[in-house]
């Protein structure tokens, strides 16, 4: 994420033909990556449309063109899906809306790679769990996610970003940028430096798994958070995922996973104060309910035996990750404030020493 010049903006906005006057583009969401804004424009009607303008992080992704390949395939496929059992292809997933020379994308005169998606209306997007229902909701539509995707041809996907869930190589960038100390950080985060390395066999545990093919690959969206889904505001249901960025081949423990890490707890995930941290067993189970309904079968018994891990192992990972960019720099996640990567690695690691304590009932969950 980062700044954005009114020229380039109005460069890219004249990079579409939105159907009408543009009132305006404002800032919206609260996403890491990229740099999303809203666009509202006025059609001959008089009626208000929006659209979602982003562009694409550069520190993210390396090819813009290959990312917007892979969503460019699997959103036209799952609006064939959604047609065919009789859905809503507008609503229940992402449209991307071609420039006026045709393309999936605008490059700009600095490099800068755009695209435009329908906002898609009457829904809401939650930072956190408001109740039990709502996540429950979300692990249905993450799961069905999973469902709709089960026969998607994995070879035709590019991979985004080289290496996103390998949390051993995660493990060995932190260990590199420890080294490397480029602000002088390292001293100030000795506890969680130790934290991570305590858990440096844990970061093998899923990897090994597939190796030894105890787990197959399958297409995943791999960043699976409470707010890259969108929730219908009359129903209550997770109609829409959002923000595939990172569909890619991965591991369904991951998906149900990073859902956990970020929604099954009270508190933000930048969250200073760790007491108010903690993470919730109760919206482990609902979660579990959800994405396993939502899935229709399609995840095995010896991939319900991962879920526990695929919870730890997302949540260790994505704290290793913040500390990472922390000790680089915080080049990769936006941050608003000092210190911000610091305390999002704080709250991972709270998570993860709770889920440690909590093991056998997380296990136990899953194999009811
Ligand atoms: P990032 O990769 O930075 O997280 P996202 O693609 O998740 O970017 O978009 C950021 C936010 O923008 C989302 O969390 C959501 O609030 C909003 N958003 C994105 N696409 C849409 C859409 N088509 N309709 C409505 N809101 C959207
Ligand atoms: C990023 O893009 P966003 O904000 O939905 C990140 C995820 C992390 C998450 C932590 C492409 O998700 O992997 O888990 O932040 N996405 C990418 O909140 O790196
Ligand atoms: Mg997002």
């Amino acid at each position: 994420m980062g700044f954005v010049s009114e020229e380039r903006m109005k460069e890219a906005l004249n990079a579409w033909d939105f159907g009408g006057e543009i009132a305006g583009a404002l800032r919206f969401g609260q996403g890491h990556i990229n740099d999303t804004f809203c666009v509202y424009v006025q059609e001959e009607s008089g009626d208000c449309k929006r659209y979602i303008l982003q562009r694409m992080s550069t520190a993210a992704f390396k090819h813009p063109e290959q990312l917007m390949e892979n969503i460019v395939g699997v959103t036209d496929y799952l609006r064939k899906k959604i047609a065919e059992t009789g859905g809503d292809p507008d609503r229940e997933t992402m449209t991307v809306k071609r420039t006026k020379s045709g393309e999936t994308f605008f490059t700009d005169s600095e490099g800068g790679a755009w695209r435009v998606y329908p906002f898609i209306e009457n829904t809401v997007c939650l930072q956190s769990a408001e109740t039990p229902e709502l996540f429950e909701a979300s692990a249905k539509a993450f799961g069905r996610f999973q469902y709709m995707l089960k026969e998607y041809p994995a070879d035709t996907l590019y991979e985004t970003i080289e290496k996103f869930h390998d949390t051993e190589n995660r493990y060995q960038n932190l260990m590199k940028a420890i080294e490397a100390d480029a602000c002088g950080r390292v001293k100030e985060v000795q506890a969680e430096i130790e934290f991570a390395k305590a858990r440096k066999e844990d970061c093998s545990v899923c990897l090994q798994a597939l190796r030894e093919g105890k787990l197959p690959l399958r297409v995943t969206h791999n960043d699976t958070k409470l707010n890259n889904i969108l929730i219908d505001k009359a129903t209550g249901e997770g109609i829409c995922v959002i923000d595939l960025d990172t569909v890619m081949p991965g591991l369904a423990c991951n998906d149900f996973g990073d859902s956990i890490r970020f929604g099954a707890n009270h508190s933000a995930e930048d969250e200073k104060d760790l007491s108010k941290v903690n993470f919730d067993l109760h919206l482990f189970e609902v979660y579990t309910r959800g994405f396993l309904a939502g899935a229709g079968g399609v995840i095995s018994e010896q991939e319900k035996e991962y879920l526990p891990w695929g919870a730890k192992l997302m949540t260790l990972e994505c704290g290793m990750r913040f500390l990472t960019d922390y000790l680089e720099g915080d080049h990769y996640f936006a941050v608003h404030r000092e210190g911000q990567n610091l305390d999002r690695c704080r709250t991972q690691f709270k998570l993860v020493s709770d889920m440690e304590k909590c093991w056998e009932q997380m296990m136990e969950i899953v194999r009811k």
